[in-house]
């Protein structure tokens, strides 16, 4: 997860973030069977020596630390490697090389809407698509009624699907907010990630993923600093839809609020409203609101926020209150921790 982090903060924002494709893999062909029979000079009757075809390549993914987003799958098609035909002298054809592409961490695989794969572990590797069988060579058919079998048998065809690969980012801790409310910032604060930051909403136009390091005892904890939402992101409006998938399979959120804006608590409801409109039950996700910018208030006590979920004020340009906000995301990530 550590060199992940290390690579993601090293990719700028320009940079296009795929994270949802749709690939046809055709898994390789099988080599067709051999006829053949052997001549020899003092071999009378040599008999049938067609060997068998190589079975055709598959097609595997492998889940890998270091891949960023999907952009490695350059082709629309990919296809596996064709078995070898059999040859006389009872030779066997080679079987094709399975073909291994790489895809992060995280990634879902769907056929036609179908769950058939979550490779969210480092290493993992699923079979797309299988290579087709080798054919039969004439020498396969030799038996005591036909002593000089003619035929053989085609390689069969490899498996050939259309799937469709879906990034879902793994983190533990999800930032939410509006677009400008300092996410950016405070993952910056907290953890090892460098997230751009600036005065302008939609500064973040990718996933960022900073790993928050804990010594007592030793624990690390992986939060993710998604795109801002705007009212209506989960028509997709603004960038928001595309990228609230990648806070799905988190265990907590923050929703990080701009404590200075003129209604602070309206912006954690509008927020929970979109996540609810996103997917039913995220909004009830284990979460506490995050009110940044709190060195722009005269009184922080006036600030008023929902009463449902733990309030941590914290100032990320500053620094401020950031222990009690680590101890927050502690307790959201390892609540065995603290039962
Ligand atoms: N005064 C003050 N300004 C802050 C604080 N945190 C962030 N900012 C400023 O708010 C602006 C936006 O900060 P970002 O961290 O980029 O906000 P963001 O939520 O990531 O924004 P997007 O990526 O556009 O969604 C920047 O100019 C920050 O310097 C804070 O605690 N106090
Ligand atoms: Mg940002």
């Amino acid at each position: 997860m550590r060199t992940l982090v290390r690579f993601l903060s090293t990719v700028s924002e320009s940079q296009k973030f795929i994270d949802w494709k749709r690939v046809r893999f055709i898994g390789g062909r099988g080599g067709d069977g051999c006829s053949s029979f052997r001549r020899e000079a003092h071999v009378p009757r040599g008999g049938p020596d067609g060997g068998n075809g190589g079975s055709g390549g598959a097609i595997w993914l492998k889940a890998c630390g270091n891949t960023r987003d999907l952009s490695s799958l350059k082709q629309p098609q990919y296809k596996g490697e064709n078995g070898e035909r059999g040859k006389g002298s009872n030779c066997h054809g080679r079987d094709g090389k399975d073909f291994i592409l790489t895809v992060p961490v995280g990634t879902v695989v769907k056929d036609n809407g179908c769950f058939l794969s979550d490779m969210d572990s480092n290493k993992e590797m699923y079979c797309v698509v299988r290579g087709g069988r080798g054919g039969r060579g004439n020498a396969s058919y030799l038996s005591n009624k036909n002593r000089a079998p003619r035929f053989f048998t085609p390689g069969s065809l490899g498996d050939e699907k259309v799937l469709e690969l879906e990034l879902k980012t793994i983190a533990d801790i999800g930032l939410v907010g509006f677009p400008n409310a300092g996410k950016s910032t405070l993952l910056r604060a907290i953890s090892n990630a460098k997230p751009k930051v600036a005065a302008y909403p939609f500064t973040t136009l990718n996933p960022h993923i900073g790993m928050v390091q804990y010594w007592d005892p030793p624990a690390q904890v992986a939060v993710a600093d998604i795109p801002g939402l705007i009212p209506g992101a989960h028509q997709n409006k603004g960038l928001g839809h595309a990228f609230l998938r990648h806070i799905e399979r988190c265990r907590g959120l923050l929703y990080v609020i701009d404590a200075s804006s003129d209604d602070p608590r309206d912006h954690y409801y509008q927020l929970k409203h979109e996540l609810e409109q996103y997917k039913v039950g995220l909004s009830r996700r284990p979460a506490a609101i995050v009110a940044n910018k709190i060195d722009l208030l005269k009184n922080v006590l006036n600030l008023t926020l929902g009463n449902d979920c733990p309030v941590c004020a914290v100032s990320g340009m500053r620094g401020q209150n950031i222990e009690q906000l680590l101890t927050v995301i502690k307790r959201l990530a390892q609540p065995q921790l603290f039962a």
